[in-house]
């Protein structure tokens, strides 16, 4: 079961000897769930409004209803679109960089004990996201960029040129609902404790609060950071990441129908960015045809795969941390040498499997000199 498959033929017989892949059909990853660490947050960091890095969390913002006993939410999504709107600007690469500088201002003080970090997965929330729902997705591929450096695996996500020609002929539509999910959070989201949510103020999409976690998926040790919208003050445990809550918005739905494909597709991806981090719940507010949140729903992720429990088409949790273990185990055998500018480029379309190309240098090389440097001190 999802071993790297390695379908080579022995040199010494004179056959070609082919590049290793891996394949990534549900039924092949269908086993018991996987071991998987209760995450713990190891660190947080901020990026300002000209995202700038800031090792401490001035960006977190503070969960704020509207009142249960009141009117219900009435959020005009479209509101200050386009000019309170500072988009952050998409041609950056930032690669790993925010994570690096955390890594490297905290390396000291890792626990685990000494070698815990050259054992490691070093990588984004997000690039776990696309792994985990890789046995399920049929439109987009993806790119991902390994380097081994002293022992740790770094994973880079690198976009594909379908992906690159598709967001530079984003169309305004979809543009505006980029938009709307960030105005939402700030009608559900105070900058203080117990304050009120201002809408009257711009949307800055530089801005981000990270959580750096630790966890450990089978046998990989695993230190991520994600993105994370606000913080509860009134859950149940104050102690994050339970504290933290995702923030969604999506199509008003009606019929059972509409229903059905937005838990086989949407709760998909909702449940796997935030099992991984190990937040309790996502709420979701539901938009009309208008652009106006009337409605609120808050799905616990531990209760996400009840909608498709039952569902022949369905998501299985098991599929999705089974293949991310096994990719995990692929990357680890297949970047043997420790080398930060040596890149193994791990490369997938739907009806695929994962399939490698190895690189030197530019431009898949992706950790930066500032921080193999500092690290070989
Ligand atoms: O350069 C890249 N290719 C990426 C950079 C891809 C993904 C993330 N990032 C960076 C960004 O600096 C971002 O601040 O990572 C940070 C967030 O990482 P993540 O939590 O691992 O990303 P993900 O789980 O995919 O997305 C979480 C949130 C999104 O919220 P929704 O509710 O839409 O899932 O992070 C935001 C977005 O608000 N986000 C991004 N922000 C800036 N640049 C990006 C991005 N490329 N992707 C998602
Ligand atoms: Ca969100």
């Amino acid at each position: 079961r999802g071993a790297g498959k390695i379908e080579a033929a022995e040199s010494r017989n004179k056959l070609p000897r082919l590049a290793p892949s891996l394949p990534t059909d549900p039924a092949l990853y269908s086993g018991p769930f996987p071991f998987y660490r209760r995450p713990s947050e190891l660190g947080r960091f901020s990026l300002d409004a000209q995202r700038q890095y800031h090792g401490d969390a001035r960006a977190l913002r503070y969960y704020s209803p509207p009142p249960t006993n009141g009117p219900g939410p009435n959020f005009d999504l479209r509101d200050g679109y386009p000019d309170r709107y500072q988009p952050r600007d998409e041609e950056v690469r930032e690669g790993l960089d925010h994570l690096l500088r955390w890594l490297l201002e905290h390396r000291g003080q890792l626990e685990g004990g000494p070698g815990w970090l050259a054992g490691a997965v070093v990588t984004w929330r997000g690039h776990l996201t696309k792994l985990l729902t890789t046995p399920y997705e049929r439109q987009e591929g993806w790119q991902l960029a390994a380097s081994r450096f002293q022992g740790t695996l770094y994973l880079s996500e690198v976009e594909t040129p379908a992906a690159r020609a598709q967001r530079l002929a984003r169309p305004p539509l979809l543009r505006e609902l980029m938009y709307m999910g960030y105005k939402f959070e700030q009608y559900m989201c105070a900058d203080k404790p117990g304050g009120s949510p201002d809408p009257s103020g711009e949307v800055n999409t530089n801005m981000a609060f990270c959580s750096v976690l630790r966890s450990r998926l089978g046998s990989h040790p695993l230190l991520f950071s994600g993105e994370v919208d606000c913080t509860d003050p009134q859950a149940p445990s104050t102690q994050p990441p339970t504290c933290y809550v995702e923030l969604k918005t999506s199509k008003e739905m009606h019929s059972p129908g509409q229903w059905k494909s937005f838990y086989r597709h949407k709760l998909l991806k909702w449940w796997a960015q935030s099992f991984l981090p190990g937040v309790p719940s996502v709420v979701a507010g539901f938009r009309n045809p208008e652009g106006f949140v009337c409605s609120l729903k808050t799905f616990p992720t531990m209760e996400m795969f009840e909608y498709v429990r039952n569902d022949c088409d369905g998501w299985n949790p098991s599929v999705c941390m089974n293949f991310c273990d096994a990719f995990l185990s692929f990357a680890e055998s297949t970047v043997v040498q420790d080398d930060p500018r040596l890149v193994h480029l791990f490369s997938w379309e739907p009806g695929g499997p994962v399939t490698v190309s190895v690189h030197q240098d530019a431009p898949y090389a992706f950790l930066p000199m500032w921080y193999v440097e500092a690290m070989t001190q």
